[in-house]
């Protein structure tokens, strides 16, 4: 897969990076670390976001390549800049938000470089996706350690090597492999600080993200015997404690500290009335089959999904969903 990409990267030389809206820290931390490695090849390259890299990242966009999308001004004719466009960690073109429209209208060639479950692919001409990787990041790892002298530039080290950290909940999660371990290893020798990544990434955060954390854990309820817990949050909640969207990072997971919880869930209305989903599993729970029946989707264990509002409805069909999933997937772990 790699390979392919490797040949379809040398047949361009404007290429435009986009990840799914509100960046995380893989979706960035794979992008930087990418353009460092088409910059080495003498590519142009251009990394876009919507609506702007969250403050706790900006420590990896140490050459400030990376544009807030400005569709009124220096975006406005984005689409006929390049000649690849490549869409980093976002499964399917919906999850670029604002940016769709100048990507379907763009004539240049339209690639996703991801490791999201999917099952039948579409919106791309060109397809790169290896869901057994732990992050996107981990791809652009493997795709430039190949063809680039060592060590890898240190921005571009610590961009990939943070890009692991989020997306395995540094070295928590089950896709923390032995791979992935020898991959962090090979990014320490080459001069990461695995105490400053995570100093940068988790310990630079506002007073505000706290108090919304508490909000958020007040609201936290508990169903299906204690196996899974759900807690939702409005904008009204964000406005009383000065919180912004950003400040939700992670939110979803602290549930999952609880004993005895299989499934957590955070709902969020959206400022247009949609609700979004997030939901995670700690292992024997599908929550992707969860967030598909809502036209969503992600990995087994960690997914998503926007379902009309109000947050009501919402929460009671995510909660019949996910209560039926995991009866169903407890027998089959039974049997
Ligand atoms: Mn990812």
């Amino acid at each position: 897969m790699l390979n392919r990409f490797n040949e379809f990267l040398d047949r361009h030389g404007r290429i435009l990076l986009t990840t799914h809206e509100n960046p995380d820290g893989d979706g960035s931390g794979a992008m930087i670390g990418l353009a460092h490695y088409l910059r080495s090849l003498g590519k142009d390259v251009r990394i876009v976001v919507h609506p702007h890299l969250p403050d706790h990242l900006k420590f990896m966009d140490t050459e400030n390549w990376v544009e807030a999308l400005d569709l009124e001004g220096r975006h406005r004719d984005l689409a006929s800049w390049p000649d690849a466009w490549v869409v980093v960690d976002a499964s399917e073109p919906q999850r670029l938000g604002p940016l769709l429209p100048a990507f379907l209208a763009t004539p240049a060639v339209k690639a996703c470089l991801d490791h999201h479950l999917k099952d039948a692919p579409g919106g791309f001409d060109r397809e790169f996706t290896d869901p057994t990787a732990s992050a996107s990041a981990e791809l652009v790892f493997d795709l430039a350690s190949a063809r680039m002298p060592l060590p890898l530039p240190a921005p571009m080290a610590e961009a990939l090597y943070a890009g692991v950290v989020e997306d395995t909940g540094n070295f928590r999660f089950s896709n923390a492999t032995a791979k992935v371990h020898r991959l962090a290893a090979r990014l320490i020798d080459q001069g990461v600080a695995p105490a400053r990544t995570y100093q940068a990434l988790y310990h630079q955060g506002r007073p505000e993200k706290l108090r919304l954390t508490g909000i958020a854990l007040a609201s936290m309820a508990f169903l299906g015997d204690g196996r899974y817990a759900r807690i939702s949050l409005a904008p009204s909640d964000l406005a009383a404690c000065g919180a912004d969207h950003d400040d939700m990072e992670g939110l979803v997971n602290r549930p999952l500290e609880v004993r005895g919880v299989e499934v957590s869930c955070l709902l969020y209305e959206m400022p247009d009335g949609r609700i979004k989903a997030s939901l995670r599993s700690r292992e024997t729970v599908d929550v992707n089959a969860v967030c598909r029946r809502f036209g969503g989707g992600g990995h087994r264990l960690a997914s998503g999904a926007k379902l009309d509002g109000p947050l009501v409805r919402a929460q009671n069909e995510v909660d019949a969903a996910v209560l039926a999933q995991l009866a169903a997937d407890t027998a089959l772990a039974r049997t």
